[in-house]
C-alpha cells in the first residue's frame, strides 16, 4: 500500500536536523544550556559561536532550566532562523514522571514557537539518545503531543520529526500511517449507509418570500448519514488543507461527475482526499453539492477505493 500525503501538519524526515530549513530547528538540550554531544553538539558546531553565546547570556539571567521548559536562540549559521532549546527527561524507569516531561518539551517548545510567529518546525527525537528514553514510548510520546498541540497552535503549519537513526524514523513512519489508517477506516464505516439511501441525501425546501417582499431561493437540507459523513471528514482531517490549490493541482474544478468517478477509479490516497476536499469545501459557494456527490455515488466510490488502498 502506498499512502501519499502532502499539505499535512506532520512530516517525517530521516536525516541531520541541523539540514532543516524550517523556520526553527529544536535542541535536545541540558539544563545549563551547556555544549554537548548527540543533536546538541551537530547543532552548535553547524550554527556557530552565536547560538553557545546567546544560551550562556539566558542562564545567565534565568538560570538554569527545569525539565521539559523551553527557550529560545537565533538560529547562528543555520538555514532555520531559530533554535528552541528544550530539556528532556533522563530516563530513570519510567516512575519519575518522564513520560510527562517528555510531553512538556513539546508543548513547551510549540508554545514558544507559536507566540513568535514559527509557521515551521523540526524536532529531532528528544532524550533518545544519550538521556536513554525507550526509543518507541519516546515516538508515540511526541506523536500524539504533537498532534494535539497542533489543534491549539493553529498558526503552526508544519512540524517534523527528523529521525537520525532508522530504527526512530520506522517507529514514526509506522506511528503516521496508523493514524491515518483508523481515520480511513472511520470513513469506511458509511459505506452501507451510501449503499442504502439512494437519491434521499438531500431535499430543497420551496423557494419562500420573505418579508421585504423578495423571493428568497430554496436551500437543503442534509440526510443525518450525511452530515455525519461530512463531520467525520472534518474531524479525522481527511482533508487537504489548502482547497484552492488542491483544485489547480487535480483540474477537478471543471470535471462533470461521471468525469470525476472516473478519477476516482484510477486514483491514490492523495487525489481521493483532494476529490472530498472539493466536495465538503466548495459546499460554501454552491448549496446542495454534497447531496448531488453523494446522489452521483462520488463519495460511494471514494469509500470503495479507500477500501482497496
Ligand atoms: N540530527 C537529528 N537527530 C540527531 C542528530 C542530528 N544531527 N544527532 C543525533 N541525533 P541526544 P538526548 C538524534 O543524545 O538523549 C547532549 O549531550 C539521536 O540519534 O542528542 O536528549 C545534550 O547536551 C537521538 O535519537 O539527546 C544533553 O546533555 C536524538 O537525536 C544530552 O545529550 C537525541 O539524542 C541530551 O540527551
Amino acid at each position: 500500500m502506498s499512502i501519499k500525503y502532502s499539505n499535512d501538519k506532520i512530516v517525517i524526515v530521516k536525516g541531520d536536523i541541523t539540514k532543516e530549513n524550517t523556520n526553527a530547528i529544536v535542541n535536545a538540550a541540558n539544563s545549563s544550556l551547556m555544549g554537548g554531544s548527540g543533536v546538541n553538539g551537530a547543532i552548535r558546531s553547524a550554527g556557530g559561536s552565536r547560538i553557545s553565546d546567546e544560551c550562556r547570556a539566558i542562564i545567565s539571567r534565568i538560570g538554569k532550566l527545569e525539565t521539559g521548559e523551553a527557550v529560545m536562540t537565533s538560529g547562528g549559521k543555520l538555514e532555520a532562523k531559530y533554535v528552541i532549546h528544550t530539556v528532556g527527561p533522563v530516563w530513570k524507569g519510567g516512575d519519575e514522571s518522564e513520560e510527562a516531561q517528555l510531553s512538556n518539551c513539546y508543548i513547551n517548545s510549540l508554545k514558544l514557537a507559536a507566540e513568535n510567529g514559527i509557521e515551521t518546525i523540526a524536532f529531532p527525537n528528544i532524550s533518545t539518545g544519550v538521556y536513554r528514553f525507550p526509543k518507541d514510548l519516546a515516538a508515540k510520546t511526541a506523536y500524539f503531543t504533537v498532534k494535539a498541540s497542533l489543534e491549539k497552535y493553529q498558526n503552526i503549519n508544519q512540524v517534523r520529526f527528523v529521525c537520525f537513526d532508522e530504527y526512530n524514523y520506522q517507529l514514526y513512519l509506522k506511528l503516521l500511517s496508523s493514524d491515518k489508517k483508523d481515520n480511513i477506516n472511520l470513513l469506511l464505516d458509511f459505506i452501507p449507509y451510501f449503499e442504502s439511501n439512494k437519491n434521499k441525501f438531500c431535499t430543497f425546501t420551496q423557494p419562500e418570500k420573505g418579508e421585504d417582499e423578495n423571493i428568497y431561493t430554496s436551500y437543503p437540507s442534509y440526510d443525518k448519514g450525511l452530515t455525519d459523513f461530512i463531520d467525520i471528514v472534518y474531524e479525522t482531517g481527511f482533508l487537504k488543507e489548502n482547497y484552492l490549490e488542491c483544485l489547480k493541482e487535480e483540474k477537478i474544478e471543471n470535471a462533470d461527475n461521471s468525469e470525476i468517478i472516473e478519477i476516482i477509479r484510477e486514483s491514490d490516497l492523495l487525489l481521493l482526499r483532494s476529490i472530498l476536499t472539493y466536495f465538503v469545501r466548495q459546499e460554501r459557494f454552491c448549496d446542495g453539492l454534497w447531496g448531488e456527490a453523494a446522489k452521483d455515488k462520488i463519495f460511494l466510490n471514494i469509500l470503495y477505493r479507500l477500501r482497496e488502498l
